[in-house]
């Protein structure tokens, strides 16, 4: 309708998200969505847009980029963008705020994937060093921007939680922290997506994803509330939720950006559980890529579960309605490529999992039956000897569900035959339960390591040459306490989201003879 008017893009930010009636554009029109927010699926997170271009967020929530939002977002048109600040007819690029503009600073050693969101992985040097992953190393797993709440109001932040029949209760962070006591645990967050990378090269196809190596995963000490703690205190019967009685089946989470997922009931209020509100980590604040000032943390369960920059809880009959419980985080079968999402389950509990972090040749030493032939000169093998090359692994194992670690086993050959990872006792009191803050549950990662040596013939080809240079293959895999154990290939789990990547993990290593 050219008879409506032009507004000038200073005009359009007046009308930002604390204005009575907020604006946006998309494309070189001019929206009022006053009537919209109250009505929006994703609550008032649309108003992060309001003021300026709501174009950048759909690159992010791609999910509007559809007829039926476009025609929803007709009905609020109110003019078009003054010319004087069109390019091409659009904004100019300078004019359209970026989304991540308010992203923290991060460590240059983390391994980037997308800058924007940000998503980078822990380095393996960091991920085998500790048993508690540093958290400006702690791998960033974000779908959008990284909200803003600074530390004078981080207090002020508000919880609501609503329950089945609609009662809706409401927590300060300060009201959190001083009704409920507080509980300590550490555990793993491990991304789905984690050694995604491992399964598009170890069956040879590709998978819809970003494309993690084995730097997804990280572990933590993490502070924080009860959920059951507080679930009770905003009425919900904790009995009737262990015993299956409630009709609240599913607690949703969902966080200031609009991310949202849902974990069963039963976790939730498993007095075993340990599933926490967490406002602390490694002991310091929760940083704002880790969900400052709150977040979920449930652990045992796939980390798309702990809900960052946690201001939403929802008791319900039926999971989450997100994209990220109903249409993400699911595996398929490795022969189906159009799936039905409804027709799987959501990943909740993660299954055991292990990974090399660490790789270093010691070089040639001979064995008794090496050094009578003819033996080693010049740090490589002669003719007709065969030494061994001294070799050290290192790297973590993990189960979800609480399941510990019961054993890393490390193969040369292929995996004909194997010998053991000697497991650090890392969060293991001298009796062998955990130690304090390890929780109910085996939630934290065993880390391993291997001192051991590799025959020469690992390392040979069939005419029984090694040289000049040879590579072999280092396997490991972890077993769990239920003896459930990682398959052997990723081409038997490939699933199209590359999702659950739990194969064999194998490296290459190469000797010079
Ligand atoms: N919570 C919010 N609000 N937004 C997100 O994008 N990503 C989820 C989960 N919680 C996400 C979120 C996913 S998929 C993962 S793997 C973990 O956060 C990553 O947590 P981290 O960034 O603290 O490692
Ligand atoms: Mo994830």
């Amino acid at each position: 309708d050219p008879s409506l008017p032009r507004f000038r893009i200073s005009e359009v930010r007046k009308h930002g998200a604390g204005a009575e009636n907020p604006w946006v554009i998309h494309e070189d029109k001019v929206y009022d969505i006053t009537d919209w927010i109250p009505a929006h699926p994703g609550g008032q997170v649309i108003l992060r847009a309001a003021g300026g271009s709501i174009d950048p967020y759909w690159d992010i929530f791609s999910i509007h980029k559809s007829q039926y939002v476009y025609d929803i977002l007709s009905q609020y048109l109110i003019g078009y963008v003054d010319q004087a600040d069109l390019v091409n007819g659009k904004p100019a690029q300078e004019q359209i705020e970026d989304p991540f503009a308010d992203d923290p600073v991060r460590h240059p050693a983390l391994i980037t994937k997308t800058a924007k969101p940000r998503n980078a992985e822990t380095p393996e040097d960091a991920l085998g060093a500790q048993f508690l992953t540093p958290n400006d190393l702690f791998y960033v797993r974000n779908h959008m921007w990284v909200p803003k709440i600074d530390e004078a109001s981080a207090d002020a932040h508000v919880l609501s939680i609503e329950l089945l029949d609609g009662t809706v209760r409401q927590y300060t962070l300060k009201e959190l922290k001083t009704k409920f006591a507080s509980h300590k645990i550490t555990a793993v967050l491990q991304c789905s997506g984690n050694r995604r990378k491992h399964m598009t090269e170890g069956s040879g196809r590709s998978t819809n994803g970003l494309q993690w190596a084995a730097g997804a995963i990280s572990n933590a000490s993490w502070e924080g509330v009860l959920l059951s703690d507080v679930l009770a205190d905003a009425g919900f019967d904790i009995k009737e939720g262990l015993s299956g009685a409630s009709e609240t089946k599913h607690v949703h989470f969902s966080g200031l950006e609009a991310y949202a997922s849902s974990i069963p009931i039963r976790k939730a209020v498993d007095p075993q559980g340990d599933v926490i509100l967490a406002y602390s980590m490694n002991d310091e604040p929760l940083p704002r890529d880790h969900g400052y000032p709150l977040r979920a943390l449930v652990p045992g369960h796939v980390a798309a579960r702990s809900v960052k920059w946690l201001n939403q809880i929802t008791l319900s009959d039926e999971e989450s309605t997100s994209q990220w419980q109903r249409k993400d985080y699911k595996c398929f079968g490795p022969n189906e490529t159009k799936v039905d999402w409804d027709a799987a389950p959501a990943i909740q509990e993660m299954p055991v999992q292990s990974a090399i972090t660490g790789v270093k040749l010691r070089g040639w030493r001979d064995t008794p039956e090496s050094s009578a032939s003819a033996g080693i000169k010049d740090g490589k093998p002669t003719k007709g000897a065969a030494p061994v090359q001294g070799i050290s692994l290192n790297g973590y194992a993990f189960s979800g569900g609480g399941r510990s670690i019961i054993r890393v086993d490390i193969s040369f050959d292929g995996g004909s035959s194997w010998t053991q990872a000697q497991l650090l006792p890392d969060g293991v009191g001298k009796d062998g339960s955990p130690s304090p803050g390890q929780g109910h549950g085996a939630w934290s990662w065993k880390r391993w390591r291997f001192d051991g040596d590799i025959p020469m013939t690992a390392f040979q080809d069939q005419e029984g040459s090694c040289s000049p240079r040879r590579c072999t293959t280092v396997i490991a895999k972890a077993t769990d306490d239920v003896y459930n154990t990682q398959p052997e290939s990723h081409a038997a789990t490939w699933n199209l989201r590359g999702n659950l990547a739990t194969a064999w993990h194998r490296v290459q290593v190469c000797a010079d003879c």
